[in-house]
Order: C-alpha cells, then sequence, then structure tokens
C-alpha cells in the first residue's frame, strides 16, 4: 500500500515536472538541478559559477528552513529564490513550478541547489535538463556504491574541497571506480571552491551544455 501511494507521488510529480520542462525551453533556459549531502559545497559550487559564467543566471536554493544560502546569492546580484521545504527532504516539481512563476530570467542559466541528500532528490524529477552531484573528500570515497542512484542519474559528478586531500583520507581511484561502474558517461570535476582549482574547468563546461542547449532548441 505504502509502495502504491510512493509510487502515486511519483507519478504526479513528473507530470508537472514535464509541464516545467516545457516552460523552461520557451524561456530557454538550462535548468541543473545541484545534489550533494549537507556541506559538500553545492552553495560554494554555485558562487563560484556565477562569478565566472558569461551567460545570465537564476537560482533557485532548496532548503528545510533559513534562507542563508539565497542571501549569499542576492549579494552577488544574482535573482534568486527561495523555497523552503518545512521539513521535506528534497525539492518537488510543484515547489519549482512556483518558484518559476517568479522568476523572470530568459535565456540563461538556472542552477537549483536542491535540499542537502543524496537519496531522496535521486527520485524527484524537478524539470531539469540534468543532474549534477556534488561529492567532498571529506564525505569519503565510499559515497557512489552507497548512493548508487543519484550517481547513476548524474551528468556530472563534482569532487569538492580537493585542497583538503593532504588531511583526509580519500580515495580518489575508489571513488571514480564506482561513478564508472554505475555511469561511465558521467563527467568528473575535481575542484576546489576555496582556491579556485579546476573552477574553470567546470564552467567552461557548463556553458559548452547551454550552447548544445541552444544550437537544439534552435536547429
Ligand atoms: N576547504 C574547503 N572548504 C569548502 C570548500 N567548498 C566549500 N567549503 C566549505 O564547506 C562548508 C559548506 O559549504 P556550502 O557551500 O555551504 O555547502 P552546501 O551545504 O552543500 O551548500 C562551508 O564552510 C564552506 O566554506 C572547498 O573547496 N574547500
Ligand atoms: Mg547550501
Amino acid at each position: 500500500m505504502e509502495i502504491e501511494l510512493y509510487q502515486r507521488v511519483l507519478a504526479a510529480n513528473d507530470i508537472v515536472a514535464d509541464e516545467n520542462r516545457e516552460i523552461l525551453n520557451r524561456r530557454r533556459l538550462l535548468t541543473v538541478n545541484i545534489i550533494g549531502s549537507p556541506g559538500a559545497g553545492k552553495t560554494s559550487l554555485i558562487c563560484q559559477t556565477l562569478a565566472g559564467l558569461r551567460v545570465p543566471c537564476a537560482v533557485i536554493e532548496g532548503d528545510i528552513a533559513s534562507d542563508f544560502d539565497a542571501r549569499k546569492i542576492a549579494a552577488l546580484g544574482v535573482p534568486v529564490i527561495q523555497i523552503n521545504t518545512g521539513g521535506s527532504c528534497h525539492l518537488n516539481a510543484v515547489s519549482v513550478a512556483a518558484a518559476l512563476d517568479k522568476l523572470a530570467l530568459e535565456d540563461g542559466i538556472l542552477l537549483v541547489e536542491n535540499v542537502g541528500n543524496l537519496i531522496c532528490p535521486a527520485s524527484f524529477d524537478l524539470g531539469e535538463d540534468f543532474k549534477v552531484v556534488v561529492a567532498s573528500v571529506a564525505e569519503g570515497g565510499d559515497k557512489p556504491y552507497k548512493y548508487p542512484a543519484v550517481f547513476q542519474q548524474a551528468k556530472a559528478v563534482v569532487i569538492n574541497k580537493i585542497d583538503l586531500l593532504a588531511q583526509v583520507d580519500f580515495d580518489r581511484d575508489f571513488f571514480q571506480a564506482g561513478v564508472r561502474a554505475l555511469n561511465p558517461q558521467a563527467v568528473i570535476f575535481p575542484l576546489s571552491c576555496k582556491t579556485g582549482v579546476g573552477i574553470g574547468g567546470w564552467s567552461t563546461w557548463l556553458q559548452e551544455q547551454w550552447q548544445t542547449k541552444f544550437r537544439k532548441l534552435f536547429s
């Protein structure tokens, strides 16, 4: 019975996610669903990305409570909508639809920071073009093995906080082998939001995804 109810919730979510995708395509936006554990560096990555991109951007911030992250984005002069889920451990398509009504952005990139969690956000399509997982070396190298669904679906995997490699036992080969086994196509970006190392490669890749989508939309 519970499983049946959960499947109905997911099916209802998928219908709204498809509507979101249509709206986002009409507005010529590339939308990225950014998923990671609490503290992995999702907000830091968004801030670094916004600083380097030469494309109009907006951000949707998902949190259970507080607007700390949204205020960091607003301080950069970028349009941001905060969604407080009030306890739910993931964003859903309905909450993103409501946020889209309040965002005026067209022709650009929409970055969505999901609630800090590697499990539930994997099941809820928001209407995004693709998911990106942000992991950090401080979390350990076993995360792809323990939370496979989200790594399986990601178009890119960021390994953040590489400035801490000397301080933590992070086996990068083990981590990457775990990602590769689940998802051979995923692009992996080791970087540091603190030092900026690797941010350029990630930002260039993201901008290329936007350009590719636009070429596809207009051809
Ligand atoms: N050393 C180091 N700390 C980082 C890095 N990226 C983020 N942090 C810190 O990690 C903490 C959590 O970052 P935040 O971006 O808020 O993570 P989020 O919860 O995933 O959004 C903050 O104290 C950041 O300053 C990094 O590359 N290196
Ligand atoms: Mg955050």
